[in-house]
């Protein structure tokens, strides 16, 4: 426990010191199991290339992009460095906002959200304007730091700001 308590102090001092910003990354991230994960999927679903949309300094945001590739996903990295007008643009109420913003097909996909819940969108094309995980909970896809993780919800929203839980990680 204590190493790595040290470990992840070392990480967030040589990053302070390299003068990066961190946009709210708090945890150091490792490789999850995640990818090794039985989820459904087809060639159509795996076909949508996500377009992701991040600050050039968040290092949590090129974790999740390992992921959704991991997942099987094309992944088009967008740096830019005005992320609030990329989430008006794709209308991600303000209430669900995280770091990066992902469009695939006609869906917002906005933060550390698991893969599966990507491909589950895609199979089932609900009507909805897209999913969200806001914030940045430790343990999601991105954001892991060690075994420790916090539970977390993935909300859908609609153009006109309604929400609802699309899946449930515990
Ligand atoms: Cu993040």
């Amino acid at each position: 426990m204590n190493r790595r308590f040290s470990k992840l102090k070392i990480f967030s001092v040589s990053l302070a010191v390299a003068g990066f910003t961190l946009t709210g990354c708090t945890a150091a991230n490792e490789m999850s199991s995640s990818a090794t994960e039985n989820v459904a999927e087809s060639q159509a679903v795996l076909a949508s290339e996500l377009t992701v949309y991040r600050s050039a300094t968040c290092s949590c945001c090129g974790q999740w992009i390992e992921h959704a590739k991991a997942a099987g996903f094309t992944v088009k990295d967008e740096i830019t460095e005005d992320m609030s007008a990329i989430k008006q643009q794709y209308g991600v109420p303000q209430s669900l906002t995280s770091c990066h913003t992902t469009v695939v097909g006609n869906y917002v996909i906005e933060g550390h959200i698991p893969a599966e819940d990507i491909k589950k969108l895609l199979a089932e094309q609900p009507n909805i304007a897209g999913i969200a995980v806001p914030g940045m909970p430790v343990g999601s896809p991105g954001m892991e730091s060690g075994d420790y993780s916090e539970p977390y919800t993935v909300f859908s929203f609609t153009k006109s700001g309604e929400t609802a839980t699309f899946a449930e990680h515990s």
